[in-house]
């Protein structure tokens, strides 16, 4: 007997198999019904000829809502009417759980549902093997981050996700409430990585969720996302950061191909793979190409969503999906980010894929006395600083470093319309729940 699948939800053993799952359709017709049964590896058709059945059994399992929860054992047949090639006669059968009637959604209907629905029901919602697909990508991206990124001599680290100080200038923070006092929920990890550049850990990653408390309702922000984090010492110039992530993107992509063969067949896509190195672009030369477009920016401006879009649309015609946008004006940059002396400029770099960014980083700023010039030109208090501040003054290395958005770099890659279906949960200004 061939073994159907490789699932702990089908057990097959001398032409006899149970298969569990959810009930996603039946169909009466007549003298013969099927009930096709779902789990996370595909369909199974489960066919009951009447007169064949015990009458009980074919009462109870034609009779059956939509995504009720079964096992079902029989006899399994060959039949060239399947997907599979096979097919289950039923002997006996078992209900976990029968669902209620109706569905808050359907799980195959052809209707388009809105976004805020399924998300509302988004169990019900994650059942779609198309959904299900892209969170099995997601999790081979990781992995395939996680393998790349220990190849080039990492190490992982956990940075806390509560803080007493403000992170990166204060703004876009959570504040909650840590027993008696104030606390805030981390932005990123940007302090505890450079901390962690004075210890002799000289490459370290992170990949954890990030909190920003910004009113954007956009199809591109979100108020928690996953971040993937790295810092490196001993660099002289921000160009090796650069050349570190397209080392590691790259692999991304070409083992994506190959790993999430299957889940991308199911969504219907292809990953592109762009030649290496990727196009590098100043900030100035974006400005021209922005303002060529109509666009009115000035020096010193944040590109905005309607400037990477244009600049996205200009490398796209030079087909460039992916590049890197570097040299931005220390002014529109944190506080960390070294400047270029004697320019406006600073040595940093956002990473854009098809028009929108993807990750920013950049050399840090590592002699003390600059770093605490630099956050007072910024209107920050270094008082409030010391944890940090007191790394940098026992002895720190040249570093730096970048963070890259998980959920961006993977719905560019998938080309979904919306960061949100690529997170489980979303959390939005609006949405707290489920
Ligand atoms: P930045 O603030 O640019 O840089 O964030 C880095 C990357 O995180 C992603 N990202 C977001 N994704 C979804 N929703 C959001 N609201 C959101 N905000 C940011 C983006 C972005 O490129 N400390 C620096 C990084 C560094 O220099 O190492 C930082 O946090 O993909």
């Amino acid at each position: 007997m061939p073994l159907i699948r490789d699932s702990s939800s089908v057990r097959v053993e001398d032409g006899t198999a149970t298969v569990r799952g959810w009930v996603q359709d039946v169909r009466n017709m007549g003298g013969i019904s099927f009930l096709t049964l779902r789990d996370r590896f595909g369909t199974i058709q489960v066919t009951m000829p009447k007169k064949k059945i015990d009458p009980e059994l074919f009462g109870l399992l034609t009779k059956l809502p939509r995504e009720t929860v079964v096992s079902v054992t029989g006899d399994v047949k060959e039949s060239s009417q399947t997907a599979l090639g096979l097919e289950i006669i039923p002997t006996s059968a078992e209900i976990y759980s029968e669902a209620a009637v109706p569905l808050p959604m359907g799980v195959v209907d052809k209707v388009n549902v809105e976004m805020d629905t399924r998300l509302n029901h988004r169990f019900m919602d994650l059942r779609k093997p198309e959904v299900r697909a892209i969170f099995e990508l997601k999790s081979i991206m990781v992995g395939l981050i996680e393998e790349a990124v220990r190849d080039c001599g990492f190490t992982q680290v956990f940075t806390p996700k509560i803080s007493a100080a403000g992170a990166e200038g204060g703004a876009e923070l959570f504040k909650i409430q840590y027993f008696d006092r104030p606390a805030y929920l981390a932005q990123s990890p940007q302090l505890y990585k450079q901390i962690l550049m004075s210890t002799g850990l000289d490459r370290i990653y992170e990949i954890a969720p990030a909190f920003r408390a910004e009113r954007s309702n956009t199809n591109r922000h979100v108020t928690e996302f996953i971040s993937f984090d790295g810092e490196m010492s001993w660099i002289e110039n921000e160009e090796q950061v650069m050349a570190m992530i397209e080392e590691i993107i790259d692999r991304v992509l070409r083992g994506m191909k190959e790993r999430g063969a299957k889940q991308l067949a199911v969504l219907g896509k292809d990953i592109a793979v762009p030649s290496r190195p990727y196009p590098v672009l100043t900030y100035s030369e974006c400005l021209r190409i922005v303002n060529e477009a109509g666009l009115p920016l000035k020096e010193g401006d944040d590109l905005g969503t309607e400037g990477e879009k244009i600049v996205g649309d200009h490398m796209a015609a030079k087909g460039a999906d992916l590049y890197f946008i570097a040299e931005y004006p220390e002014e529109a940059k944190p506080f960390y980010i070294m400047e270029k002396d004697g320019t406006p400029y600073s040595f940093s770099f956002d990473l854009d894929y098809r028009g929108q960014e993807i990750s920013s980083g950049g050399q840090r700023e590592h002699r003390y006395d600059k770093l605490v010039a630099r956050m007072e030109k910024k209107g920050l208090d270094p008082a409030d600083f010391e944890f940090y501040l007191d790394a940098f003054k026992y002895g720190m290395p040249p570093h730096g470093g970048w963070g890259i958005g998980v959920e961006r770099l993977l719905v560019k890659m998938l080309d979904l319309p919306n960061i949100r279906e690529a997170i489980l949960f979303p959390r939005d200004p609006s949405r707290l729940s489920p």
